[in-house]
């Protein structure tokens, strides 16, 4: 993985100040940060959910698209999420506190998959009305993940998604679109699916991933590191940020002396 503190010519970048360190995590740190992972609660309605003061962030997307299986692979434990070959598994909103020392600063949501053809439709649509009104009315969510299996493409459900979450993502609300199971598209058709979905994501990050091959596992645990670790606007070089993940590269050569 290329080092952004050590360009081409190989002479070290002095650190970045701490608030721009604070937002940033190595690929190590994300990780270890993802698998402090445990469970919270679990709702069946959305009055339910419990009213946080920490970002949360939102797993959403088809039925059977890999949404538990991505929370499961992300945070290196194998049964936090209730992953399953039968769509439909995840029926509940399920929340998941991460932080080191039990002490949470943040908070992922993995959300029943849609589109199931096998749902009643009453269900369906009771279904669609919660998904939209938790996209909308909760009120910590700091940002979206949505999962879409490249092979079916962006269907008109995740289109209606993307709809009632626009004005947010333009509010600033976080998003990125997973394509999944990566693993089984060859090189090039995972090439075409990329700027097919960058052309539909609206400006939003697109990534590959696969749970199974850990394609994009790193660059997505970084990523929900950076969304819900904004750099602090009041940091200052001579005040150190003790939670930042230490800017030191080891293998960057000292300044050379002028
Ligand atoms: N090949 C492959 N299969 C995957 C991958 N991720 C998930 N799957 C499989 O896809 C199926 C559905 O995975 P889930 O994680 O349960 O999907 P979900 O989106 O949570 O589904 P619902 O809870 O029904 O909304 C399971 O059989 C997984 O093993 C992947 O990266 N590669
Ligand atoms: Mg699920």
């Amino acid at each position: 993985m290329t080092n952004q503190n050590t360009p081409a010519s190989g002479r070290a970048i002095p650190p970045a100040a701490p608030s721009a360190a604070s937002a940033q995590a190595d690929a190590k740190t994300a990780l270890g940060w993802m698998h402090t992972a445990r469970f919270l609660t679990t709702a069946a309605q959305l009055h339910h959910l419990p009213a946080l003061d920490l970002p949360e962030i939102a797993f959403v997307g088809r039925s059977n698209a890999g949404k538990s299986t991505c929370i499961n692979t992300l945070t290196q434990q194998k049964q936090l999420a209730f992953a399953s070959k039968k769509p439909g598994r995840t029926q509940h909103i399920n929340l998941f506190s991460l932080g080191r020392q039990n002490v949470t600063d943040a908070v992922l949501a993995d959300l029943p998959g849609y589109g199931y053809a096998a749902v009643p439709k009453e269900d369906k649509i009771r279904w669609q009305r919660v998904m939209a009104n938790y996209l909308v009315t909760r009120e910590n969510l700091a940002g979206v993940v949505m999962m879409c299996d490249p092979r079916l493409g962006l269907t008109e459900l995740d289109e209606t998604l993307l709809e009632v979450i626009r004005p947010r993502v333009e509010e600033g609300l976080k998003f990125l679109v997973l394509l999944t199971k990566a693993d089984k598209l060859t090189r090039s058709e995972g090439a075409k699916a990329l700027s097919i979905a960058r052309l539909n994501a609206g400006g939003g990050e697109v990534k590959l991933f696969s749970a199974l091959k850990r394609v994009g596992l790193e660059e997505t645990a970084q990523l929900l590191w950076q969304w819900t670790h904004p750099p602090q606007a009041d940091a200052s070089p001579d005040r150190p940020d003790t939670d930042a993940p230490a800017a030191v590269d080891p293998q960057a050569e000292p300044p050379a002396a002028d």
